[in-house]
Parts: C-alpha cells; structure tokens; sequence
C-alpha cells in the first residue's frame, strides 16, 4: 500500500516548491516509492482529524499503515531507512550523512527562517532596516562555512544522500534573497539538486497541485 502525504491545498508559495511536502514528496521520488497526497485547507489542519496525526497542525504528516508520522526531517529519514538510495550501507558513511541531514535543520536552517520571518513579517517595524543586515551575515556565516567544506565536491559525503536532500531544500529557500550568489560552488550545488529526475517530478506534482486549485471555478 502506497504511504499518503499531506499538503496544502493552496500553497502560500504559489507552487514555488518552499513548503515541506516538497522535501518528503523529493524523497520519495529518490527511492521511486509511489504514494497519495490528501490536500487541506489551513482550517483543516487546525481540525481534530487532522491534530490526531500532527500535533501541531501542520503539513506534511506521512501515513503508512498504523504508521503515523509527522516533521519533513523525521519522514524523510524514515523514507531513507526504508529504501535504498538515501543513506550509504557503510555504518560510518551513514552515519555522516545523518549528520549532515540534522546540519541542515537545525544549523543551517534556523538562521535562514529568522531571515526570512523578518523580511515577510516585520517589514513595517522602526527596528526592521537594522535588524535585516544582521540576520543576512548570520546566514551569510553559515554560507560561507559551508561552502569551504562542500569545496569543489557534487555531494556533502561521497554520494548525493537525504543529508544533500534536506541540504538544498534549506538552501532553496534563499532563492530571491541575493544571498546565495555570493557563494558560487553552493548555488552550483542547489543547482545540482534541482536538476536531479527526482526532484524535477516531485517539484511538478507540488505546482500541478497550486495550479489547479488556483484556476478551478
Ligand atoms: N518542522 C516542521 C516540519 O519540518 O515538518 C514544520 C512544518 C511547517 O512549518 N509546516 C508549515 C505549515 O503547515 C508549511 S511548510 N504551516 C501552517 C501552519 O502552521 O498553520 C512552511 C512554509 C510555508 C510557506 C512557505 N512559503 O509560502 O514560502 C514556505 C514554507
């Protein structure tokens, strides 16, 4: 039986691929695992139906059998234990590409969101043209570490992995900040992501979904 995903119905992103069903749709394009999405309103996700399998009432949550999942992070590491393609064999490789998934999450990402909350929320605040160059060299910072140590190689580790997934998902969301541009060998890299078969299909059945329901009735 195929897993079912979540998304939204309407994304705010308008198919821009920046909501996380994308990462969990990519992974499972990767590992060529079929699977359904259920699509929801935002009142939906605040619903009882829907807080049962997320907590926060958020998408994406992941349903495979009596398994119930939520955290893009979580349901694409359990789709690379699953299948193979996402994580190497090797004990130690694997190891290290984890590594580099919770990298992304929980040190390259966080500055990136603070940025871009500001930018989307705060705009109108007296503090705000202050505030912008300070969040921009923290993630400028994270940048520019990153790229000394992904140099002149494809991959993070050795073979794309969930780590370099869950990387450029992050990185994307940069795209339109300027930011990115500065560090050619990591915007070759997102490039490089971008281009996978993969995340090419999962990126047009995200879109499909913001343009249908944005020129239905
Ligand atoms: N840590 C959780 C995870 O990784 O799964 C975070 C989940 C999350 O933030 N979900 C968002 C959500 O459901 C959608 S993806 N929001 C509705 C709510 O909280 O009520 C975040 C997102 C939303 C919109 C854009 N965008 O428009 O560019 C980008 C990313």
């Amino acid at each position: 039986m195929s897993p079912t995903i979540t998304a939204f119905k309407l994304s705010p992103d308008r198919g821009k691929g920046l909501a996380r069903d994308m990462p969990v749709r990519w992974a499972l394009e990767e590992v060529g695992q079929p699977y359904e999405v259920r699509l929801l309103s935002f009142d939906e996700m605040k619903e009882a139906p829907h807080r049962a399998l997320h907590p926060f009432g958020q998408i994406p949550t992941y349903e495979e059998g009596d398994l119930a999942l939520f955290e893009s992070g979580a349901i694409v590491f359990h789709i690379a234990q699953r299948h193979a393609g996402l994580l190497p064999d090797d004990a130690a490789a694997r190891a290290r590409a984890i590594t580099w998934m919770f990298a992304a999450l929980s040190t390259v990402e966080p500055p990136i969101v603070e940025r871009s909350m500001a930018v989307l929320m705060e705009r109108d605040r007296t503090w705000f043209e202050a505030r912008l160059p300070i969040l921009e060299d923290r993630v400028r910072n994270r940048l520019s570490e990153l790229s000394r140590r992904l140099g002149d190689a494809d991959w993070l580790e050795g073979e794309f992995s969930a780590g370099d997934l869950l990387m450029v998902s992050v990185l994307r969301r940069l795209k339109g900040s300027g930011l990115l541009e500065d560090y050619a060998n990591v915007s070759a890299y997102v490039a490089r992501g971008e281009a996978r078969p993969a995340y090419k299909r999962a990126f047009d059945d995200q879109l499909a979904v913001f343009t249908a329901a944005s020129s239905g009735p």
